[in-house]
Formats: structure tokens, sequence, C-alpha cells
């Protein structure tokens, strides 16, 4: 698993803080994105799917369940799942507002919104067509009339949102028409300088 190193702000001690595993444009940009968001210093190692680095015992070692993202933390706890690492980004780092703080409501949807994401969602759109409209309808229902998924501000739901719908929305016969709210979510997050800044480094890998 000979992995190369993304991250340029890797040289100081609190950048060991942080490792993120990744496989470019795949579940890890949402993590990739978050981590930029918070402007904490990371390294980002990247990982082959070519390679089939994610079944190295090197890495299953790391994550048993061989996925991406996986985030090490302090270089000796592993952090799996999109929608746990992003809680735990977004609540380590209040500072950025990636996550509701003393509104129990609020906390709750964006948690259902990454449970949503993670199972219905993810499962869905990967296998695109016909069959994924229904779920990209229940996500175009649910965006807050702001736009954002949740009340009136960006979160951790945006992210794992936009990742989703990047990644797949082409392949399902959806348009911008009949999902306004999708696409409009979308090219919201696309102009983002923490989603610019990581797809561009995956970009570098890919
Ligand atoms: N439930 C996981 C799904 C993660 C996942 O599906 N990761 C894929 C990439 S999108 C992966 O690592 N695949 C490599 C493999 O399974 O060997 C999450 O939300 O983080």
């Amino acid at each position: 698993m000979a992995t190369q190193s993304l991250s340029s702000r890797a040289d100081t001690d609190e950048a060991r803080d942080l490792t993120l595993f990744l496989m470019p444009n795949s579940s890890s940009l949402a993590v990739h994105i978050a981590l930029h968001e918070v402007g904490a210093p990371f390294e980002a190692r990247v990982l082959s799917g070519a390679e089939k680095d994610t079944r190295k015992p090197e890495f299953l070692k790391i994550n048993a369940a061989g996925q991406v993202p996986t985030l090490l933390i302090d270089g000796e706890r592993a952090l799996s799942e999109v929608a746990g690492i992003l809680y735990y980004l977004g609540r380590r780092f209040p500072e950025a507002g990636l996550f509701p703080v003393n509104d129990p409501e609020s906390e709750a949807r964006v948690i259902a919104w990454h449970s949503f994401l993670a199972s219905s969602a993810h499962a869905a759109w990967r296998g695109g067509g016909e069959a994924a409209v229904p779920i990209y309808q229940v996500a175009e229902n649910r965006l807050a009339p702001s736009g954002w998924a949740v009340g009136d501000s960006f979160s951790t739901a945006d992210i794992h949102l936009f990742r989703l719908f990047w990644r797949f929305h082409a392949s399902a016969p959806i348009t911008r028409e009949a999902f306004p709210r999708l696409f409009a979510h979308h090219d919201r997050l696309l102009a983002r300088a923490s989603v610019q800044a990581a797809l561009a480094a995956e970009a570098t890998s890919a």
C-alpha cells in the first residue's frame, strides 16, 4: 500500500493528529471537504482503487471494513463512516459552525439526514436509473426553504448530500426543472472554496 500524501500542511505536529485515508471522488470526498471547511491541518493519504489498496493487509489493520473514508486520530485511533467522521469534525471544531449547538431538534435533523444519506440514498443513487428517482424526490422535498439541508445554515448534512448527488445524479433520469432545489444545492456547494480545494486536490491524484 504505497500511498501518496496530498497535504502540504502535514509538516506540523498538529497535522499528525488527523490523517485521512481517501480514494479520489469516492465517499471520502465528504470528509475531505469537511476538513477544508474546519481549516485544521491534516494529512491526506491516497489509496488506489485500481490497486485494491483497501483490501491490503496494511489497510485492513487500520480499518477492518476495508473502506474509505477512514480518519486516523493521533496516529492510532481509526474512525470510519462518513456520518461518524462528519459528526466528529463538526463537534470538535465548533467555530466552523458545521453542526448545530444546544438545539436538539436541529441536531436530530442533521443526524436524520446522515442516516438517510448513508443508507437509502447511497444504495439507491449508486444503482442509478429509474429506481433511484423516488429517493431523489425524498431529498428534494426534505431540503429546507433556505436551500440548506437543515434550517437556515450550512451543516455537515449539506456536505454529505453534495458528495452523493455530485457523484451519482448523472446516472439517474432527473432534470433541473423537476428537481430545482437539489440542483441549486449542488451548484451552491460547488462554488464553496472547500469543495473546490478538495476536488482540485483529488483531481491531481485520480
Ligand atoms: N457506509 C460507508 C460506505 C463507505 C464506502 O462505500 N466506501 C467505498 C468507497 S465509496 C469503499 O471504501 N470501497 C472500497 C472497498 O469496499 O473495498 C460510509 O458511509 O462511510
